[in-house]
């Protein structure tokens, strides 16, 4: 059955900067133009996200749990916390939200503490290297799994 609720965008650490600094990495795209481009996604899906960025641990696991019952699913892009923070994972094993995991990057052509995930296994999915494609393949993954 499908869910009217909202889909929640999560951006994390430094992901604030993008468009400004290491666009061979990351890309000339901005944080707006990303979130921009999820509302636009899930318009025309005839839903709405809810986008949320933070450079703090506790601000990104407080948003989570206020999540719980009132989003139908969670695509987070958490950025370095992605590699360190067991917090993050049990916000989300906590929430009981269906996630999908986004990089802009490829992780695992990166160094090798990128390509540790604590928040992959509890992933419906992963997209990692497709730039903001992913955020849009995250939406409409979320949006065709619920029929
Ligand atoms: O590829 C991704 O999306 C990452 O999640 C980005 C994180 C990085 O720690 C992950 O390993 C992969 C870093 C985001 C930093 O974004 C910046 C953007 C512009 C300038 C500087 C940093």
């Amino acid at each position: 059955m499908s869910d009217n609720r909202p889909i929640l965008v999560v951006n994390g650490p430094n992901l604030n900067l993008l468009g400004t600094r290491q666009p061979e990495i990351y890309g000339s795209t901005t944080l707006a133009d990303i979130e921009n481009l999820c509302r636009g996604t899930a318009a025309d899906l005839g839903r709405k996200v809810e986008c949320f960025q933070s450079n703090h641990e506790g601000a990104i696991i407080d948003r989570i749990h206020a999540a719980r019952g009132t989003v139908a699913g969670l695509v987070m892009n958490a950025g370095a916390y992605t590699h360190t923070s067991v917090a993050i994972r049990d916000a989300v094993l906590a929430a009981e939200l269906p996630l999908i995991e986004v990089h802009l990057s490829n992780v695992h052509a990166r160094e090798p503490f990128r390509h540790v995930s604590y928040l992959a296994d509890i992933a419906v999915a992963v997209i990692s290297g497709l730039g903001p494609d992913g955020y849009v393949a995250a939406i409409r993954h979320l949006v065709a799994r619920e029929t």
